[in-house]
């Protein structure tokens, strides 16, 4: 996804060439509720929206909702603060949207994820227990281009965001007080009551270096050109260099 485009104010002038992603995933676990099952409730389940590793999404996301089966009471659900997250107990398994909305600075636009909920374990794992849930997640990144000034400073020492190293000659004013990281009230899901239950996507972390380096290399080459056009006094492309 990308972000659009606006009149430039300070704060809101875009970085070209630039892009911040944020690796997140999400899902469901459920739990069977054995000798308490009744027909219509025989699973209490959760899904949810979190930081891949754990980190507190509201530095992006101002809201999720989470669009249920309309057999549920007011199958609409609104999440305005973390966790992302909803339980409810039911029988049946169903799609859920889940809508992310973002901060104003971030983007104008949603993110709809759809992940089909899952209660029953399939035939090779085992009979069905109350002590081991179904659970199932799906690893993600979130990817804003050309991201406003603004977000940048604000999010570029987050620790859900992998954020490049500016070449100095985009000349941004330093960033301000650390983002309180420690301080803040923890909208992280590290001690999540489920967190055992939450997969490592160890593949993930191949993918999250990869994109870290992809990042670099794009920065490296904003340096190289800007360099280049000093050599040639031209900008790059509108003549080719003189002078072998
Ligand atoms: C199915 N197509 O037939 C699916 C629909 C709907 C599940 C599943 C409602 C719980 C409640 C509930 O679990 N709906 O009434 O609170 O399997």
């Amino acid at each position: 996804m990308t972000t659009g485009k606006k009149s430039s104010s300070h704060s809101s002038k875009k970085l070209k060439d630039v892009e911040i992603s944020f690796p997140i995933v999400y899902g469901t676990i459920a739990f069977w509720l054995g000798k308490k099952a009744s027909e219509y409730h025989s699973h209490k389940w959760t899904v949810y929206v979190r930081g891949a590793g754990n980190e507190d999404l509201s530095v992006i996301i101002k809201r999720v909702v989470f669009q249920l089966h309309p057999s549920f009471n007011n199958p609409t659900r609104v999440v305005e603060s973390p966790p992302f997250e909803l339980s409810e107990s039911g029988w049946g398994e169903f799609e859920i949207v889940i809508s992310l909305f973002f901060h104003s600075d971030v983007c104008d636009k949603q993110l709809d994820l759809y992940h089909q909920l899952k209660l029953y374990p399939d035939d090779d794992s085992g009979p069905q227990t109350t002590k081991k849930p179904v659970v199932i997640e799906t690893y993600d990144e979130i990817v804003f281009s050309e991201p406003s000034e603004a977000f940048f400073l604000r999010v570029q020492n987050h620790p859900a965001a992998i954020v490049p190293r500016l070449p100095a000659s985009f000349n941004l004013p330093p960033p301000g007080p650390p983002e309180h990281v420690n301080e803040r009230k923890r909208g992280d899901t590290k001690d999540h009551p489920l967190s055992q239950w939450f997969m490592n996507f160890s593949e993930a972390d191949e993918l999250l270096k990869l994109a870290a380096a992809r990042q670099q290399v794009q920065a490296h080459i904003v340096k190289l050109r800007r360099q280049l056009s000093m050599i040639d006094g031209l900008p790059p492309q509108s003549k080719a260099p003189s002078g072998q």
